[in-house]
């Protein structure tokens, strides 16, 4: 048996051995089989189940290098984020996220709850399958891990001591590149653009200076408004889900940013699960679509507006208009997100299924053209975006045009 006092990366039989030492989830007469089932782009995932009891868990262990590249080296300190971060949310958001049974600071992983039953959001909708309470449940999810972080709700020291705790240079260093540069810019020769788009992205995106100066001060805004501890990366692959239950997994890109971050990285993935249902004349399912993508941002503001008045705690932030401002700058930060989320999944490193899975050229050519088009608008015109209309009025008459 190896030695688990001293960090390595485990494989699936160390995984049991691992387990079998260092919990009492499983008896002796437990007959344990392992599974690395992991398809994210950083760390390793295990499944732990006893055959005989059918008692399982999951056990996620970061890697000192990550798997989509060799070359990206990023602290493994990651999974503390991860692992305390699920804690925390499991505390504002019960029942959203899964439980976390024990966090290992030598192995730099941590067991939780394993949510087999469930499907990732992103697989799910690639089958053209329909969440009814995905809207509902993504909402209260956001809602209640992002207010009570800010400093409207918290007190303004014990804040800056969460903040200094959720500190992430390595994962937020990944999204400053992956989302705010290099889909602008291809300066590390990292970017994947389709090779029948690339002409146009040249011209329409790496040339466009206005475009690029409003990504600019988002990048800005990402890198310096310590507004609410936000996931840091909510996408549908970042989902768990049932038509009954919706779990939030995979946190570890948290930090104190601008919460638009999480409202914007939702709304852009459902965008890319549209325009696959779109090409693929899947009318049903684009409706139900185009209804969540209004409800989540029209469900979001509504249950922001009753928890703030419900939560609020600093005087100024009482003042008469403020509350309507800051919610205003949060929208305006979500339409930019959601642009920016359509253009890095199109033109950088880290792609989706839902748009590289179309395998008829015109219609891919099609969906990253709408998608991208989209983008530019939703990130220029980010203040005109502040109902879930206007999101659903400006994704069809791109598809129109
Ligand atoms: C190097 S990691 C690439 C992407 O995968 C993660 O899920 C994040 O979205 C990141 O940008
Ligand atoms: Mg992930």
């Amino acid at each position: 048996m190896k030695n688990f006092n001293e960090y390595f990366l485990m494989n699936e039989t160390d995984v049991l051995d691992y387990v079998k030492e260092k919990t009492d989830l499983f008896s002796d007469d437990s007959d344990l089989e392992s599974k690395e089932i992991g398809d994210g782009n950083l760390n390793y995932v295990f499944r732990v189940v006893d055959v005989n009891s059918d008692v399982s868990v999951i056990v996620k262990q970061a890697g000192e290098v990550t798997r989509i590249s060799e070359d990206m080296r990023i602290s493994i300190d990651r999974i503390r984020i991860e692992s305390n971060i699920l804690k925390l949310q499991g505390k504002h958001a019960t029942g959203l996220v899964p439980k976390v049974y024990l966090y290992d600071d030598v192995m730099n992983c941590f067991l939780m709850e394993d949510l087999s039953d469930h499907e990732i959001m992103r697989e799910g909708l690639l089958s053209y399958k329909i969440y009814p309470k995905f809207a509902d449940h993504i909402t209260t999810f956001m809602v209640n891990t992002l207010l009570p972080t800010t400093d409207v709700v918290m007190d303004h020291k014990e804040k800056k001591e969460l903040l200094k705790s959720f500190i992430n240079p390595d994962l937020c260093e990944i999204s400053e590149e992956l989302v705010y540069t290099e889909p602008f810019n291809d300066y590390n020769n990292r970017n994947l653009v389709f090779e029948d788009n690339k002409e146009w992205v040249e011209k329409n995106i790496y040339n466009d200076s206005e475009l690029k100066l409003e990504v600019a001060k988002l990048k800005f805004a990402f890198m310096n408004n310590a507004q609410a501890l936000i996931h840091g990366d909510l996408h549908t692959g970042s989902v768990f889900i049932t038509e009954e239950l919706t779990k939030v997994i995979d946190p570890e890109f948290a930090f104190y940013g601008p919460m638009g971050y999480d409202v914007g990285n939702v709304i852009a993935n459902l965008i890319f699960a549209y325009m696959n249902g779109y090409v693929n004349d899947k009318k049903e399912f684009i409706e139900w679509l185009e209804k969540t993508i209004e409800e989540v941002v029209d469900k979001f503001k509504s249950k922001f507006v009753d928890y703030w008045k419900d939560n609020v705690s600093d005087i100024m932030a009482k003042e008469a208009g403020f509350m309507e401002w800051y919610l205003s700058e949060v929208l305006k930060d979500t339409a930019g997100v959601a642009g920016l989320e359509l253009s890095r999944r199109i033109i950088g490193m880290a792609q989706v299924k839902d748009i590289t899975s179309i395998e008829d050229t015109e219609y891919r050519l099609f969906a990253e053209r709408v998608c991208l088009s989209l983008a530019k608008e939703l990130i220029i015109n980010r203040d005109k975006f502040n109902e879930g209309k206007h999101f659903t009025d400006k994704l069809k008459e791109n598809v129109n045009k």
